[in-house]
């Protein structure tokens, strides 16, 4: 603990060395399926979270803007409504959009705690540090985990609080753990308590396109970036050339997905692992899937999960919802 003028703040780390292994376990089983996959959380190195930050600012991929637009028109309401005393963010990554949600809690003077939960200490920290110096009498109790199995450890209740999971990010699951991670959010949820989730919406699949395969390559480089992460980290070697980025809208499921086609035939050694990978000519790699939501959809996830949705908050375009939501 360590107590600074403005108020405290505390970081507590569950990740264990066990949490290393992720990368290889999941490499070892998504490179030996037969539609080759890989969790998207590993395009995230420090090159690829550059990369994501340069694609927030395309004028292709409205998402970020558009989350952040919704934000600052409702933000006040969302404390009207709420009565937090108290936000905790899963995923920390966002500290403007944060911003926006504290400064209402600030002017409402309800706010007390800003928790972040993170599976990156740096940005736990980080968000910890600029955050405790701008609002004076907040603290910060923040989370180093992984918000699928440590939400149990967050700090007692100090009054209604706000749980916040932005940018879409709750499209990257498939659809059976999305629910069950709204699941475990509902259970270490109060009857105070309220979730702020933003999701992006189902539209006219061109739009949709032409986020995930911008004109300028950003999101091309994101996603082979993954290639160089998988040869620095297991000792693989891809040739990254001989990769290309794909992303297509699958109308059914209601998704976008981000591959990688080989050009033509690939040998693969991943020496951490003893593995070898063939890819066939114009043999594909999942790195990503992206749900895309109606009202509907939107609706039916938190019902089934114990949650009921109280307020749909979109932008003119209705491009993207932030939706609020409380114990059903
Ligand atoms: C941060 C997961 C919401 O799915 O739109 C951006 C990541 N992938 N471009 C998304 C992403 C390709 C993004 N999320």
């Amino acid at each position: 603990m360590e107590p600074t003028l403005e108020g405290t703040v505390e970081v507590h780390s569950y990740l264990g060395p066990a949490d290393d292994r992720t990368l290889a376990d999941d490499v070892l089983d998504g490179l030996t399926r037969p539609l080759k996959e890989l969790a998207p959380k590993h395009l995230y190195d420090a090159r690829g979270s550059e990369l994501f930050d340069a694609i927030c600012e395309l004028p292709e991929y409205y998402q970020t803007r558009t989350e952040r637009l919704i934000l600052r028109t409702r933000a006040q309401d969302v404390v009207a409504r709420t009565g937090a005393v108290e936000l905790v963010e899963l995923g920390s990554g966002s500290a403007d959009k944060t911003r926006v949600l504290l400064d209402a809690m600030d002017d409402a003077q309800t706010l007390r705690r800003y928790v972040p939960v993170d599976v990156s200490e740096t940005t736990v920290h980080a968000a910890a540090e600029t955050l405790v110096a701008r609002y004076p009498g907040m603290s910060v109790h923040g989370v180093v985990g992984d918000f699928e199995r440590h939400l149990g450890h967050l700090p007692a209740a100090l009054g209604p609080r706000l749980f916040v999971f932005l940018g879409g990010t709750i499209g990257n699951f498939p659809p059976g753990s999305r629910r069950r991670f709204l699941r475990g959010l509902r259970k270490v949820m109060g009857a105070g308590d309220h979730l702020l989730l933003g999701t992006d919406l189902v539209k006219d699949p061109r739009i949709i396109e032409a986020a995930y395969d911008d004109s300028a390559g950003v999101t091309a480089q994101f996603n082979l970036n993954v290639l160089h992460v998988l040869n620095r980290e297991l000792g693989a070697n891809f040739d990254v050339d001989g990769f290309e980025h794909v992303a297509f809208y699958d109308r059914k499921r209601q998704w976008i997905e981000m591959r990688l086609r080989a050009t033509d035939q690939q040998h693969v050694r991943v020496e951490a692992l003893g593995l070898d990978v063939e890819f066939a000519p114009r043999e594909e790699l999942r790195t990503e899937i992206s749900a895309k939501f109606t009202p509907e959809r939107l609706r039916n996830d938190l019902a089934a999960a114990g949650l009921e949705l109280v307020e749909l908050y979109s932008d003119p375009d209705e491009l993207f919802a932030v939706s609020l939501s409380r114990l059903g």
